[in-house]
């Protein structure tokens, strides 16, 4: 009856999901969390700590935290996973040189447990750069396909236009309700 309860209250809106958006420092994590809410591109600054925004999709309500990736603010991610039920993982698709690093971080992140049931969003996020690798390349570079504990889902996106933004909100309220 718990569970009915809570699955109706999911269905109808009156629950709240918590999600994390995690990535290195400037993947464009600030510039996808504004994106969502206002559809337009923000200017940015690099976040030191933590932005948090409500964000609603078809009765669904998001709170989505959007957390800083420079190096010296990585060892804090742990703090905000307990309750996460999608973790986004935001990726420069430019950035060849960093992507074993945000594997790393990625395997790191997933192994804790406050994650266990958590679902995975990548973002292949500046799909507007003309050198950018794309979701196929960086799933296959993060060894998505290992992670059978987890849902997970690769969409390439671009935090400027917002093109795959929609995409990847449909993806999360259909984990949420599943779930
Ligand atoms: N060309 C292009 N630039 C983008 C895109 N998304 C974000 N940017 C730019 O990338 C830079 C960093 O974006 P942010 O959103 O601040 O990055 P962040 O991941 O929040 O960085 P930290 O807060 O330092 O962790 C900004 O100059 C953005 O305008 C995109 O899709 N395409
Ligand atoms: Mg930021």
């Amino acid at each position: 009856m718990g569970l009915l309860l809570a699955k109706l209250m999911t269905v109808f809106g009156d629950r709240e999901h918590k999600v994390i958006i995690v990535g290195l420092d400037n993947a464009g994590k600030t510039t996808i969390l504004y994106q969502f809410l206002t559809k337009e591109a923000v200017h940015t600054t690099p976040t030191i700590g933590s932005n948090v925004e409500e964000i609603s999709v078809k009765k669904t309500r998001f709170l989505v935290w959007d957390i800083g990736g420079q190096e010296a603010l990585r060892a804090s991610w742990s703090t905000y996973y307990c309750n996460t039920e999608i973790v986004i993982v935001v990726v420069d698709s430019t950035d060849r040189e960093r992507l074993t690093l945000t594997k790393e971080e990625l395997h790191t992140m997933l192994a804790h447990e406050d994650l266990q049931n958590a679902s995975v969003l990548v973002l292949a996020n500046k799909q507007d750069m003309k050198n950018s690798m794309t979701a196929a390349e960086i799933s296959q570079n993060l060894t998505l396909s290992s992670l059978t504990a987890h849902s997970w889902h690769v969409q390439a996106c671009c935090a400027l236009t917002g093109e795959g933004l929609p995409a990847s909100l449909d993806w999360m309220r259909s984990r949420v309700i599943a779930n």
